[in-house]
């Protein structure tokens, strides 16, 4: 069935400069770009989007790494496209990660781990509209 989730390729993976390398595993796969633009996140924008992680003690130093610099926040539209896209970021801690996975290639440690992707339709729907008026997606 097809759906949408939301990526973010993180200010670490934006600095070095592989947005195209993560973007083309996107398109590889099948998952197909359908709103994409580059922003840098207050960190009141980053403390709303993470609201869920509020209580955790990497909270602070999270949301001051998402809006640390540009980011690339997109979503993606294809059959499973909420899993499919977990399979391909891999595991939280690159140090986990599969072989093959964005966050082996890319991800520095469990904090700057190169991307952002939903993690159920619930969570799509609401990290979708938070960056996106229905107006900016396409299909
Ligand atoms: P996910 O991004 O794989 O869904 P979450 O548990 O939802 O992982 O955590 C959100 C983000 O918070 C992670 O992608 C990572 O950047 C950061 N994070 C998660 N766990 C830790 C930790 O133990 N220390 C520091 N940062 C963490
Ligand atoms: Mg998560």
């Amino acid at each position: 069935m097809s759906e949408r989730t939301l990526a973010i390729i993180k200010p670490d993976a934006v600095k070095k400069n592989v947005v195209g390398d993560i973007i083309n595993r996107y398109e590889q796969a099948g998952l197909k770009p359908v709103a994409i633009k580059l922003i840098q996140m207050s960190q009141s924008v980053a403390e709303g989007f993470y609201a869920v992680h509020k209580a955790r003690p990497f909270f602070g130093s999270l949301c001051s790494f998402m809006s640390s610099g540009p980011a690339v926040v997109l979503v993606l539209q294809g059959d499973n496209a909420i899993k499919k896209n977990r399979e391909l970021m891999g595991a939280t801690d690159p140090a986990k990660a599969d072989a093959g996975t964005i966050r082996k290639a890319h991800g520095a440690n469990i904090e700057f781990n190169a991307v952002h992707g939903s993690d159920s339709p619930e969570t799509a729907q609401f990290e979708i509209g938070y960056f996106f008026p229905g107006m900016e997606i396409f299909s």
